[in-house]
């Protein structure tokens, strides 16, 4: 499809054809994606409006259609990689160039991806906005090695960083490269969904200033300076990890998936019977479950656990596995961790929550949740 022949279908409230585009970033077309994008800038439309009330959603509805499994993981990752290529496109649309230029220069700032976060696309929507408010970024794409980072600031010395979390059990690492960063006397603001829609997580874990989307970010970094990070020590920060608790959780985690899936072997006869590739599957859920469980610990927040398990039900529910199956699993973590009383604790919340949410018992439990739209 060329620039001049635009799709014909109906333009949204946005001025943007979403239906077109979703069709165009669901079957992997980049071009036609683009065509679309480019239309509506040439059209007069807000580059920041695009970005975050067009792409931004498309993206997020992307993750809640593969949460439904009414996508595929591989076309998950097709869309995605079109939106990236459709936000760079925007990035060099003439009219944005202009715009970018044309902005008062507040200063130069880096953002970056926490170690071990693949999630870029968030931080990328961020990266483009505050180019577009005149910012001068080093955009440092995913899972940036922090002692990488750590120079960077000592090279650059930008007015703040912005680090993005979108998965929750990265959390652990984010507090040691806010910590790490802060170092540096150059002020951290974080944001991504990894911490809440409330970013309830920000302050416990020391960062100077928290922002719920790209345009309330550039707004806040509008408003003037950052203050200077205050100084505090990690272990301060979150006096519950005295108990050891967390510390014994993720240095046995490997035992501990050990344990679960050997014992689930002889709880559930029909396991005898799985591929290769079932019991790959099997094993990838338990890590995770593990994972997400040291994270709730780390941050004594049993909700963040909770919520992830009964999202995890309904996935597997959507994907017609039993997710009856997630109650051993609780126990049989139990049963390695009953010296730990918050690690019983959080199990044994968990399993209430979990048989609630399967028997239909508890608000937003099978049948009354919006699956996929859990972002821990
Ligand atoms: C695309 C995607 C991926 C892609 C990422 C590719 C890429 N280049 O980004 C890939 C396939 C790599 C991936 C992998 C995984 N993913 Co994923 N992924 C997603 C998905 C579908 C979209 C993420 C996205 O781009 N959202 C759109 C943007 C617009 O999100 P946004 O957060 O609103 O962004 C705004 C703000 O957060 C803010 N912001 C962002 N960063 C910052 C920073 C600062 C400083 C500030 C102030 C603001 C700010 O500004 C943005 C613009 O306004 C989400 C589902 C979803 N609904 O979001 C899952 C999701 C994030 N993934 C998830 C998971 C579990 C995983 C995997 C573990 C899956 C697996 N089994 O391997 C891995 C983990 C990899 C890792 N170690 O990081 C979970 C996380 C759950 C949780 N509770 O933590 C999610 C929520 C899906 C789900 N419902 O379970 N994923």
């Amino acid at each position: 499809m060329t620039r001049s022949a635009r799709p014909s279908a109906a333009k949204g409230r946005t001025g943007v054809q979403t239906d077109g585009l979703w069709e165009a970033v669901t079957t992997g077309d980049e071009f036609a994606a683009t065509d679309i994008v480019m239309a509506a800038l040439d059209d007069g439309m807000d580059p920041e409006d695009l970005l975050l009330d067009v792409i931004a959603p498309l993206q997020a509805r992307v993750g809640r259609e593969w949460a439904a499994n009414r996508i595929t993981v591989a076309q998950e990752h097709s869309a995605t990689a079109v939106n990236e290529r459709v936000i760079g496109a925007v990035a060099h649309h003439p009219a944005v160039r202009r715009r970018a230029r044309a902005a008062e220069r507040p200063g130069r700032i880096a953002v970056a991806c926490i170690d071990g976060e693949w999630h870029a696309l968030p931080a990328r929507l961020l990266a483009e906005v505050l180019r577009l408010r005149g910012w001068r970024v080093d955009y440092l794409g995913a899972q940036v090695p922090t002692p990488h980072l750590i120079s960077h600031l000592h090279e650059t010395g930008p007015a703040a960083v912005a680090l993005s979390s979108s998965i929750a059990t990265r959390l652990p690492a984010a507090h040691a490269a806010i910590t790490a960063c802060q170092s540096t006397g150059t002020p951290v603001m974080v944001g991504g969904a990894a911490y809440g829609p409330d970013g309830r997580y920000a302050a416990l874990l020391g960062a100077d200033a928290w922002a719920p989307d790209a345009r309330a970010a550039a707004d806040r970094l509008a408003r003037g300076p950052l203050p200077e990070p205050r100084p505090h020590r990690v272990a301060d920060d979150l006096p519950h990890l005295a108990d050891r608790t967390y510390a014994h959780v993720t240095r046995t985690t490997p035992q501990l998936v050990r344990h679960v899936l050997s014992g689930l072997r002889s709880r559930i006869p029909a396991m005898a019977g799985y591929t290769d590739e079932q019991r790959n599957r099997t094993a990838e859920d338990i890590s995770h479950i593990v994972e997400f469980f040291g994270t709730a610990l780390y941050l004594d927040d049993p909700e963040l656990f909770t919520a992830f398990m009964t999202w995890t039900a309904d996935i597997l529910t959507a994907r017609d596995v039993p997710a009856q199956f997630l109650l051993p699993v609780l126990d049989l973590l139990l049963e390695q961790l009953t010296d730990y009383p918050r690690a019983a604790d959080l199990l044994s919340r968990a399993r209430t929550v979990v048989q609630e949410h399967l028997s239909g018992t508890r608000p937003g439990g099978p049948g009354g949740a919006q699956k996929g739209d859990s972002q821990g």
